[in-house]
């Protein structure tokens, strides 16, 4: 990445309710900085509408896309960063070469705008040069067909795509022939994905909005609302408000799990008084919250012994478990045996407050238990996801109201795009349908996800990269290979609405295919198209775009990729133009392929939309038992953080890598990170005191990080200002995509292949 530019940056601790009049300034802030045209501002309020756009801000899902706005600053930020006036034009890139805008910041690429024509890349003068759209997809088509194989290409998707768009993408992806579709669910909740459908037969939420009417307690692992979903903080409120206890789980105790001034309520705003909302914070160790959990599942079943001796009332609830679930007794042996001094050395974690957590979740009889990428992000994230759902299940907290479990997604359509088909590993009978209504034989082997496509690519194997959406070189991990995995392919597409790092790493041929964002008006033979995308809580509705395309020359997605598929493949066996002309054709052949969309265009035509209820919602298990699973893992204590701890001491740390409030992404809007108190700077490390002082380092100094791995490629970066937190000690955060050169390739999650994002093994040296 660029050398970085020297910053001034300030630390003070915010001391403020999060959101509140703190965030509506920013949000005046941004409209500003952005020049959003005056006519526009109205968009906001069709934000989240039965009539309007869905946010592409994050997947929270939203009360029946309700008639009351509701106001989120970071899904203002994302509308404003779309709409914004500022262009990137042929003549921009005229002037400057790719290697002078390597030079850049992420933020400041960011910058200049929206992408306004289609560009090719021209090794001559290293500059982009505009190109026809007929052009760029003849280059595509000609370079998809001189491969000798078609897993030697892999299709990126970033989960912004509609479900249209996806659909179509893999079914082109699909008919050339290949299972390559690495995606950002791959570095996201891809542990979910995986681990979930082990216990329940589903990876999707089991619970609906209004569950959070009826639960008593809400359990929140890992996850950051007042940034990544401020509109999850309103329903923790009235939660809160209504007596449910809130409990946080993370290293960090997070602002806004604290104390909310809800935007929404004028008198809290005019008041400047503010709901508190956690009543319980734990902060374990880093990758913990499987000891941690685990030793809550052990309580229990201790606390339930006593129970029974006593004649009380059980704590297990035996019919669930008798009726519902698979290998109760083998799960409550491992328990027994499981030893408590390792489950409090692995969490961090005292046996007291395992005690009293295991305590509050006992109490409640109507429990959500949410999750972000704390948990996902780890080497066991897959057994901690396994762990959370058999804790769950001990009480009978799924399938019932007020109850259930909620792994909270990020990209406001990454679930959807998964339904529709964006898989790596798809499933046979998904397939099948494939065939029955296509005609064609689809490729049946795994694909490669995010990881293994970069392996492919520094092998030499992958050779074409077509991202739809995203910022490929930038979100994924050791940022070096990855830039020197991209560069070595023969052709990289990227589709995109801004400029971003992806387009700059790129391979031999280069195309940048500008496309039209979520909040435009997306026409197709003189009708506007509704797109439809699928929430966090499984909820299908559908988005209109409400603004003017932010160029003439802009295409939507779907058209983009009919296109692609028929410069490759030709219009013989599946029309692709003809699906694209009218989007309700593809909706009704997604009706064909999948179960759960019967009548699809007539269902996302009610306001609000539909929802894809999950067959564990009725207690009705897809698992090879039949049944709701029990699964038995091992706390693992010989993992390549426990080897480098043996050879470098206390030296060693484990590092963190998480988004800053003034960020979507990979997208840098601003320099701040006003909850946690940083303002200006973005290279920070957050270090525990106790940490500083071991170490003889001091708040304000520069430090060099590298990473500890057992391959000897050296990872490092420079000149990270430290900044003295209330984290573990022994753990160390820091923001994404500064810190991914230090996360390697081959440090993945187990069973689901996901970056180790959130323990990394560093050192820290004093800069120079
Ligand atoms: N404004 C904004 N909104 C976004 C995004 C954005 O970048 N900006 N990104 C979107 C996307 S794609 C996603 S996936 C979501 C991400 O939203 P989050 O899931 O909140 O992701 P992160 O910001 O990475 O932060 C994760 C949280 O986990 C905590 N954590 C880290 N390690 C551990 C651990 O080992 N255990 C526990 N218990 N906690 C831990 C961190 O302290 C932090 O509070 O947000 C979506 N929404
Ligand atoms: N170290 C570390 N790495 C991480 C993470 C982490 O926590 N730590 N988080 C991971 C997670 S959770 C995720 S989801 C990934 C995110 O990975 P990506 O989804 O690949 O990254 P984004 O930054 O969301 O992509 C931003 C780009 O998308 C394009 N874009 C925006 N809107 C649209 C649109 O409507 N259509 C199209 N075609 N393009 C659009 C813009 O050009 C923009 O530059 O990063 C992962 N990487
Ligand atoms: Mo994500």
């Amino acid at each position: 990445m660029s050398s970085p530019a020297p910053e001034k940056g300030k630390i003070a601790p915010y001391t403020h309710p999060a959101a509140g009049w703190g965030a509506l300034k920013y949000v005046a802030i941004n409209l500003i900085k952005e020049k959003v045209a005056a006519g526009k501002y109205t968009l906001l309020f069709k934000q989240n509408q039965a009539d309007g756009f869905d946010c592409p801000g994050c997947a929270w899902p939203d009360r029946e896309h309700a008639s009351t706005f509701e106001f989120c600053e970071n899904g203002v930020k994302a509308v404003a960063a779309e709409a914004t006036s500022k262009r990137v034009t042929p003549e921009f890139f005229a002037a400057h070469t790719v290697t002078s805008l390597m030079e850049q910041t992420d933020f400041e690429l960011e910058q200049h705008g929206r992408l306004t024509h289609p560009m090719v890349y021209d090794a001559k003068s290293d500059k982009y040069r505009q190109i026809e759209w007929s052009e760029a997809f003849a280059m595509i088509g000609r370079h998809l067909k001189a491969l000798d194989n078609p897993n030697r290409a892999a299709f990126y998707t970033s989960g912004r795509a509609s479900n249209e768009a996806a659909f179509l993408y893999q079914l082109f992806v699909r008919a050339y022939g290949t299972n390559n579709f690495p995606d950002c669910s791959n570095m996201c909740h891809e542990a979910t994905s995986r681990g979930l459908p082990t216990t329940i037969g589903v990876g999707k939420a089991t619970v609906l909005l209004d569950d959070f009417e009826h639960a008593d307690t809400i359990l929140i692992f890992g996850h950051n609302a007042a940034t990544n979903h401020p509109r999850m903080l309103g329903e923790l409120r009235e939660c809160a408000r209504r007596g449910a206890r809130i409990v946080s789980i993370n290293p960090l105790r997070e602002r806004g799990m604290e104390r909310f001034t809800s935007p929404q309520h004028p008198v809290e705003m005019l008041t400047g008084s503010s709901t508190k909302i956690a009543s319980m914070f734990l902060q374990p160790k880093l990758g913990g919250d499987f000891a941690l959990i685990k030793g809550m599942a052990k309580r229990l079943v201790e606390m339930d012994d006593v129970a029974v001796l006593h004649g009380h009332t059980r704590l297990i609830d035996v019919d669930f478990v008798r009726e519902h679930t698979d290998g109760y007794e083998a799960f409550v042996e491992d328990l027994r045996a499981e030893s408590w001094a390792d489950i409090v050395a692995e969490s961090g974690i005292s046996y007291e407050d395992i005690d009293a957590l295991t305590q509050v979740y006992a109490k409640g009889e109507r429990v959500i238990a949410c999750w972000g990428m704390g948990l996902t992000q780890h080497k066991n994230s897959v057994p901690t996801i396994q762990i959370l759902s058999n804790l769950m299940m001990m009480r009978g907290n799924i399938g019932r109201p007020g109850a259930g479990l909620l792994p909270v997604r990020g990209h406001s359509n990454v679930q959807g795009n998964r339904t529709v088909g964006i898989e790596e590993r798809p499933e046979q009978a998904f397939l099948d349908r494939l065939k029955e209504v296509f005609g064609f034989e689809p490729p049946r082997g795994h694909g490669y996800d995010v990881v293994k496509t970069i392996g492919a690519m520094l092998e030499g194997e992958v050779r074409v990269f077509v991202g739809l959406g995203g910022n490929f070189a930038a979100a994924t991990p050791d940022t070096q290979r990855t830039f020197e995995a991209l560069r070595q392919c023969d052709l990289t597409v990227n589709i995109a609405t801004k400029l971003n790092r992806s387009h700059l790493v790129h391979g031999k041929d280069s195309l940048i295919l500008p496309t039209i964002g979520r909040t435009e008006i997306d026409m197709q033979h003189g009708v506007a198209q509704g797109v439809t995308v699928e929430d966090s809580v499984c909820m299908v509705h559908v988005s209109f775009g409400m603004n003017a395309p932010a160029s003439p020359h802009l295409r939507s997605e779907t058209a983009i990729v009919a296109h692609m598929a028929e410069a490759t493949l030709g219009s013989g066996k599946i029309d692709w133009l003809w699906y694209a002309q009218d989007y309700a054709r593809i909706r009704d052949v997604i009706e064909k392929v999948l179960d759960g969309f019967e009548n699809y265009n007539e269902r996302v035509a009610i306001p609000g939309g539909f929802h894809l209820t999950p067959a564990a919602n009725h207690r009705v298990w897809h698992t090879p038992s039949g049944k709701a699973e029990f699964k038995i893992n091992r706390i693992d204590k010989d993992t390549p953080i426990h080897r480098a701890r043996l050879a470098y001491g206390d030296d060693l740390l484990v590092m963190m890598t998480t988004r800053s409030h003034d960020q979507y992404n990979t997208t840098i809007y601003g320099l701040d990170d006003r909850y946690r108190g940083v303002f200006g700077l973005r290279r920070v490390v957050f270090i525990n005191a106790a940490d500083l002082a071991r170490l003889g380092f001091k708040a304000g100094q520069k430090v060099d990080i590298t990473s500890v791995w057992e391959d000897g490629i050296r990872r490092r970066v420079e000149d990270f200002e430290l900044v003295e937190y209330d984290i573990p000690a022994g753990c160390v955060g820091a923001y994404y995509p500064e810190t991914n050169p230090l996360v390697p390739l081959e440090s993945t999650g187990d069973g689901c292949g996901t970056p180790t994002s959130k323990s990394v093994p560093v050192l820290l040296h004093l800069s120079k």
